[in-house]
């Protein structure tokens, strides 16, 4: 199969065959340089060379659940912690004023938190809400239907809940005594109730290449604004700490092929699988903002690399925006992002009225 055929149908929005992609997440050598470039255009054409920066707050590492990948299962015999909710807000202003362009309040499913239906959670995104406008996401794991319009209310723009996989069996394999459908529910009744949705896919956990291929048409078929893929890190104490994992490049094959797919679509490039080592090429793969930013010093964990590169300071936003800056790219400013948040959302009103 000719891959810049396939590449180049696709950045004019045409579709592309399960076949295709195949071939497109499997390629090698110089096609996967076709594939990047391709990505890349069709990022700058919608974007330009803005790129979206965003702040991650793990506030809880306290969780219920016993996912076999995720080194704060419960199960897991670990030190953990949980910020209050003033250092919660504190650390929230201190990343607004950074110029982090969105902060990402994320926690395990703290049994503490989830009380009276995530009033914790609640509490913290009205605080914020206080004194700034800086979009709000919240990561609480799966909630009731019920809680979306309080976090809707308190001011949250974006709600993130990953399904992993597509792939039912793998899907019980993985998160254990999880429900599916509860599970993929999350992104719709995020977006119900006016807010936006990222999905996401973990690389190298046991999927097929049709898998991925299955995962990625299944996340953008919901109509998600922000989309992502992490490969797997294995983790210490966990089932999975001896599994083999694969390399990073299929986890930017994946993030090309869905810019490709969804022009305007948020991709991250996250720092939390392979550092900042790990910047440029995923930028370099069609993504549009950088995630896992983490402030030094501030005792916050990460997610699948729980400590690197944050207390050298490597993960701080002073650092990234010099690498972005390296890289011929900018930061969004804090109103360029306010813009697109709102944009985004009117737009899933629009489309929620002509679906009624
Ligand atoms: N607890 C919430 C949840 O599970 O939805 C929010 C935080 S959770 C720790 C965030 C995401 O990190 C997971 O959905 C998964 O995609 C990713 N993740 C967790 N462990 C990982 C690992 N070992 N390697 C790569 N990604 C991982
Ligand atoms: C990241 N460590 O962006 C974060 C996390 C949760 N919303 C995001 C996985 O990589
Ligand atoms: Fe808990 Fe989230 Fe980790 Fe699963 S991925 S164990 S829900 S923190």
């Amino acid at each position: 199969m000719d891959i810049a055929e396939i590449t180049e149908k696709m950045s004019r929005g045409e579709s592309a065959s399960d076949e295709e992609l195949k071939a497109l997440l499997t390629a090698e050598g110089e096609d996967r340089e076709t594939i990047f470039a391709a990505a890349r255009d069709v990022r700058d054409r919608v974007f330009g060379n803005k790129t979206y920066l965003s702040g991650f707050m793990y506030f809880s590492t306290y969780c219920r659940n016993n996912c076999s990948f995720c080194y704060f299962r419960n199960s897991n015999s670990i030190d953990r912690y949980r910020k209050t909710t003033d250092e919660v807000v504190d650390l929230a202003a201190m990343i607004a004023d950074a110029g982090i362009n969105i902060v990402d309040l994320t926690m395990g499913e703290d049994p503490q938190l989830i009380q009276n239906d995530y009033q914790g959670v609640v509490d913290i995104v009205n605080k914020i809400r206080e004194f700034s406008d800086i979009p709000i996401m919240v990561s609480p794991g799966a909630v009731p239907q019920n809680t979306f319009p309080r976090f809707a209310e308190a001011g949250a723009d974006i709600v993130a809940v990953y399904q992993e996989t597509y792939n039912r069996r793998l899907f019980a394999e993985r998160r254990l005594g999880q429900d599916f459908d509860f599970r993929r529910n999350q992104k719709v009744w995020a977006m119900d109730s006016g807010m936006l949705a990222e999905d996401g896919m973990m690389v190298g956990i046991g999927e097929t290449v049709d898998d991925r291929v299955d995962t990625i048409r299944n996340m953008l078929a919901l109509g998600c604004d922000q989309v992502r893929a992490m490969t797997f890190v294995p983790q210490a104490g966990t089932p999975m700490e001896g599994d083999s994992t694969v390399s990073p490049v299929n986890e930017l094959l994946c993030m090309a092929v869905m810019r490709l797919m969804c022009h305007d679509v948020m991709i991250p490039a996250t720092l939390d699988v392979e550092g900042v080592a790990g910047m440029k090429s995923r930028l370099d793969a069609g993504a549009s903002l950088i995630t896992s930013i983490i402030p030094p010093h501030e005792e916050l964990a990460g997610v699948a690399q729980s400590c690197m590169d944050i207390d050298d300071g490597s993960r701080s936003v002073t650092h990234v925006i010099q690498m972005l800056e390296d890289m011929g790219r900018r930061p969004a400013t804090e109103a360029e992002c306010r813009r697109m948040f709102d944009a985004r959302r009117d737009r899933l009103k629009s489309r929620a009225l002509s679906y009624t």
